[in-house]
């Protein structure tokens, strides 16, 4: 696998993917491009650190590196900045670097029945002294992660449990231990392997685990998040494994003002792709057979706001769980999920990535089928910048059309429109942003019927009379 995105919340439940954040080919040592597996990061004196294991070689088992990439952000901006010396070999993956309340920093990580654990140099990426295997542990294989609570220290890891591995864990008084077996917390997830992290978030700890639930392949995996529980005496208790996830913790987030949505139905089907009415969906239309082969919708003039991450969130129907592809200024971006959601009518499935778009609405966003049915209601594109300032106008309803033009505060006569690429009787929705007016006439040199608009208004018929197709002229304020 490849490309390590970030997700952040405020409640738990809801999930922002803030973007990619680093991919094989930014790391000037690699040769082996997308090939990366399971990272940590720490913060430390106002620098991000994110580790992440990747082999140097084509002997790729035995010249595993800990690579480091570092911002000054949490979830984008980070370089990477090299590797720790001293780190790597046989089988030696996941690292796991933990700051323990004094300030100092430690780094542990294993496979292949080594566990191994040492201290970090204040720069967070040297050693200072040497690594040092992590005594007590019963069974382990790979998958270290160390925290602390109340004075007690924990190592967790996954088991070699042949018919699916366990969360293990052990304790100590120590950070390097020597260690004290404690027992399985985590039974089999339904993948092969088990990987976890521990963390508290307002008050209550949690961890987070993976299962194959979703693809049903065990090298593909979703991500879980269920409450992790303390006895008094610092045991762990056993982890409920749920669907359903962990209740909200603090206010659902505000919506993205950015946000623009986009019928599916507006867009350009091929190979085998309908259009199809259906009253269970927005606009009572949906895009439909997309069990076919090839079978794609393509939309044009997307905005991306004024550039940058833009978190493009799919709404669709599936009977079964099926997956559609996403491709974006013709940058493939694989497989988005689309779990099933109750019904070729139930629209309530939720499908969403981050990815970088350009700058005005010169974007194009193509799904593409043949991986199970999906049918796809409308998306909604989300650009983390605002839109660059002004109105814009589009040929068809709902912003869509072949073309789009966003003019600055001015007036405009019917000569002048034409200059700005806004043709004679041709708009027929318009974005404003807040605060701004926009009054189009219905002849040249602001005469005739007149219409005064101070919100996006996706379509113009529903004016009156309808404005669909009339403008000549108009100011913008
Ligand atoms: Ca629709």
């Amino acid at each position: 696998m490849d490309r390590y995105h970030v997700y952040s919340t405020e409640d738990m439940v809801n999930w922002q993917d803030e973007g990619e954040i680093l991919n094989s080919s930014q790391v000037s040592w690699s040769t082996q491009p997308g090939f990366m597996w399971a990272p940590d990061c720490a913060f430390k004196n106002g620098t991000y650190y994110f580790y992440f294991p990747h082999p140097s070689t084509t002997n790729w088992n035995n010249t595993w590196k800990v690579g480091v990439a570092t911002s000054t952000q949490p979830a984008s901006g980070f370089t990477s900045v090299g590797y720790i010396t001293g780190l790597g070999g046989h089988a030696m993956i996941d690292p796991s670097v933990f700051v323990d309340t004094d300030g100092q920093a430690y780094i542990y990580y294993g496979g292949g029945g080594v566990c191994q654990g040492g201290k970090l140099q204040s720069n967070m990426t040297a050693l200072n002294g040497a690594m040092q295997s992590m005594t007590g542990l019963v069974d382990f294989h790979e998958a270290t992660w160390v925290f602390k609570r109340n004075k007690i220290y924990y190592l967790t890891y996954a088991d070699n449990k042949a018919s699916g591995n366990r969360l293990n864990y052990a304790t100590s008084s120590n950070p390097l231990g020597p260690w004290t077996y404690k027992g399985v917390y985590l039974n089999p997830t339904g993948s092969s392997t088990s990987h976890g992290s521990a963390v508290e978030y307002k008050g209550q700890w949690y961890q987070f685990y993976h299962n194959k639930s979703l693809s049903g392949n065990d090298s593909i995996r979703s991500i879980c998040v269920d409450k992790l529980n303390f006895n008094a005496d610092g045991t762990i208790q056993m982890i409920t494994q749920t669907t359903a996830g962990v209740p909200s913790v603090g206010p659902a987030p505000v919506p993205n003002p950015n946000t623009v949505k986009y019928e599916a139905e507006i867009g350009t089907v091929a190979n085998g792709a309908t259009v199809a009415n259906d009253a269970a969906a927005s606009g009572g239309k949906s895009v439909q057979n997309f069990h076919l082969a090839n079978s794609s919708l393509q939309l044009d003039t997307v905005s991306g706001g004024s550039g940058g991450r833009a978190t493009i969130d799919i709404r669709y129907a599936a009977a079964s769980n099926a997956k559609i592809r996403l491709t974006v200024n013709g940058a493939d971006y694989s497989f988005l999920n689309t779990p099933a959601s109750g019904g070729w009518n139930n629209y309530s499935g939720r499908t969403y990535l981050t990815v970088p778009l350009g700058i005005g609405t010169a974007n194009t966003i193509k799904l593409t089928g043949g991986n199970g049915g999906v049918n796809i209601d409308y998306l909604t594109v989300s650009p983390f910048s605002p839109s660059s300032t002004g109105v814009t106008f589009y040929q068809n309803t709902q912003y869509g059309g072949t073309a789009s033009q966003t003019l600055a505060k001015e007036t405009y006569t019917l000569s002048q429109l034409a200059a700005q690429g806004v043709p004679n009787d041709w708009a027929s929705s318009t974005r404003i942003p807040s605060g701004w007016t926009v009054i189009m006439y219905h002849d040249d040199n602001f005469a005739g019927t007149s219409w005064t608009l101070t919100a996006d208004t996706p379509d113009f018929s529903t004016l009156s009379p309808s404005a669909t197709d009339q403008m000549s002229s108009c100011k913008i304020q």
